[in-house]
């Protein structure tokens, strides 16, 4: 153990990749017992492994490893360990003759519970406009931050109502990132993947307390915390018009501060039809997901998604263009055609009208893994999650090919590639982490239609991945594995005076882009893409944290928790 950890002290200064490369890489924080279980081995001349029970020693299990396979993107030859005969719950290690031990791992019925509860207490961390106090946040309590209550109406956004230099309020809603600024089009599909979860496994999400404001309220947590940024982002919607605003933002990006020491002014900015559509899908979602819980909020979630909608209508490509005197995040998107779809589907999902069936043009979406800027793939999986409730008009044959035929591809790479990833070269972006864990999303999605076994353990390998077992051998959740992230760019984690970050944030991860390089006091360790990563504060296009990151680890660690059978 000591050892390990001196390797990783020396590996993380960028001084000795050799230490890494000797270790066997797997799920730090271990399996449910009924789960798929993978380590990956540097490749050498050993050909067995074995599994010991931590504190006897004790051999309980022996394999043999798999064929030995190099991975272009990390530049790895490894072999593959399965041990998926290991059930019994406990505290082991792997080894293998020759190589150091790997770090602990558990076999567990609640493997995931902790890292799913610590996923969505991320998005209270991350709260605008409200303290976090001891009891809720502990250590981690802070004042209150961008109470944006008198939010101005920048100049790309000014209407007749509203000129250029009046003011709104549009307070809470979670600052989407490292940074202060709130961005509808991000914080679209970040809340709607917490809603997909919901409603795909709301026994789980029913017994969950995550000691927030909210809790004990009578709503399940995860839908208090979603209802946060809700909030806010019915204020993002003009009344006069339906029209969105594509962003809450200062205009340039607030020092390394705590958000009570942000005092830059801020603007809305610019009505955008990504924007409408993101807000009406989203709306949409919501209306159905809270109507149980609140008739009257289910309706007013309607009625602004339709007004949204109708808007976007008549500004059909009112594209962000990002004015001169604003510097932050862009989520800009010259391609609206996947963000129609997903606002008529679930429209349609939620009113039963076919006419949004019809706006969807189902026939000419494909579906492509999700991400902030491409949602089609979303149109798909809620069609999938309602097939049984669907009107006639809807084509359930299509529904459940287009999910499969995904499915199958993301299994299919996954099965070939040397470290048992979905992930391929062009997947390595900014936010490579999310990418791993939206396509573990379509995969238990996969799963959910047709029970193949192989789309549930593709998926499990999207965690393993994204909690250690992969090239630079790290666990990219804040608090959550032996080897965890350290240092993301992330405000408060840099600004609050406390060595460990905030926990539950998942890292970006490694992309070999490095635009952030001449920003950075030290070099990347590599610029292969599976190891271009530094975690260091610097690094905003690698060690940042976003909400749209974070909420498909929310999804994907219940999901798991929900699926997987017992044994
Ligand atoms: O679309 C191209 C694709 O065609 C090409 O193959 C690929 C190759 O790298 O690049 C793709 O564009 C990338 C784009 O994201 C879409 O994924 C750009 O290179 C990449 O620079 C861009 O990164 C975005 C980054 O902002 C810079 O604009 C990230 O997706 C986005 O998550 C990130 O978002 C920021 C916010 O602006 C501000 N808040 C923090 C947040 C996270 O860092
Ligand atoms: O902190 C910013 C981060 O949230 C953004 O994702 C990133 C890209 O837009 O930009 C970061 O801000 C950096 C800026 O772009 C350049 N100067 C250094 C800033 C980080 O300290």
């Amino acid at each position: 153990m000591k050892k390990a950890i001196l390797a990783w002290t020396i590996a993380s200064l960028g001084a000795c990749s050799a230490a890494i490369a000797d270790d066997i890489k797997l799920n730090q924080l271990g399996f449910l017992p009924g789960a798929a279980k993978v380590a990956v081995v540097p490749d050498g001349a050993v050909r067995e492994f074995k599994v010991v029970e931590a504190d006897s020693g004790k051999v309980v299990l022996t394999g043999l490893l798999g064929p030995a396979a190099r991975s272009a993107d990390s530049g790895d030859t490894v072999r593959q360990a399965s041990f998926a005969a290991l059930t019994k719950p406990g505290t082991y290690l792997l080894r293998v003759d020759g190589l150091p031990d790997s770090l602990p791992f558990k076999v567990s019925a609640s493997a995931y519970q902790a890292l799913n509860a610590a996923s969505i207490k991320a998005f209270y961390f991350n709260r605008a406009s409200i303290a976090l106090d001891a009891k809720h946040a502990g250590v981690y309590a802070r004042p209150a931050g961008h109470p944006d209550t008198q939010v101005l109406i920048h100049a790309s956004a000014a209407s007749p109502q509203r000129p250029a230099g009046s003011r709104i309020s549009s307070p809470k809603g979670w600052y989407d990132a490292g940074d202060y600024n709130k961005y509808v089009v991000n914080s679209g599909i970040s809340t709607y993947t917490l809603l997909a979860a919901y409603e795909d496994f709301p026994a789980y999400f029913q017994q969950q307390r995550l000691n927030i404001p909210e809790s004990g309220n009578g709503r399940p947590d995860l839908l208090n915390e979603a209802w946060w940024n809700l909030e806010w982002m019915l204020t993002m919607q003009d009344p006069a018009d339906g029209g969105v605003y594509h962003k809450l933002t200062n205009q340039r990006f607030d020092g390394m501060v705590m958000p009570d020491q942000a005092k830059e002014p801020r603007y809305v900015v610019q009505k955008s039809t990504a924007a409408a559509l993101d807000f009406a899908a989203v709306m949409a979602t919501a209306s159905r997901v809270y109507a149980p819980f609140d008739q009257k909020l289910s309706a007013r979630m309607l009625a602004a998604a339709q007004s949204a909608w109708r808007w976007a209508q008549a500004h059909s490509r009112d594209y962000y263009k990002q004015p001169q005197d604003i510097v932050t995040g862009d989520y800009g998107d010259n391609d609206v055609s996947d963000e129609f779809a997903w606002a008529a589907a679930e429209l349609y999902i939620t009113t039963g009208q076919d006419e949004f069936y019809k706006a969807m043009r189902a026939p000419e979406q494909p579906a492509t893994v999700p991400s902030w800027s491409d949602v089609r793939g979303l149109a798909w999986l809620s069609l999938a999650r309602h097939r049984q409730k669907l009107t006639p008009a809807a084509d359930q044959p299509l529904i459940a090919s287009r999910i499969d035929k995904l499915a199958q591809q993301l299994a299919d790479g996954w099965r070939q590639s040397p470290y048992g990833i979905s992930m391929q070269t062009s997947d390595f972006v900014w936010g490579s982490n999310a990418v791993a864990l939206n396509q573990a999303m379509v995969l238990l999605h996969g799963y959910r239609l047709n029970g193949k076994r192989v789309y549930l353990d593709a998926a499990q390998s999207s965690l393993d991945y994204v909690l250690g077992r992969n090239a630079l051998d790290m666990s990219f959740v804040t608090g959550y594995g032996a080897r965890a992230t350290l240092h993301p760019h992330h405000r408060p984690s840099e600004a609050d005076g406390i060595a460990a970050p905030v926990p539950g944030f998942l890292a970006g991860g490694p992309q070999p882009g490095q635009q952030d390089k001449t920003h950075c006091p030290q070099p990347y360790p590599s610029a292969l893409p599976a190891k271009s990563y530094l975690d260091h504060v610097c690094s905003y296009a690698s060690n940042e944290v976003t909400i749209n990151w974070n909420a498909p680890l929310v999804y994907v660690s219940a999901g798991l928790q929900a699926l997987t059978p017992l044994k």
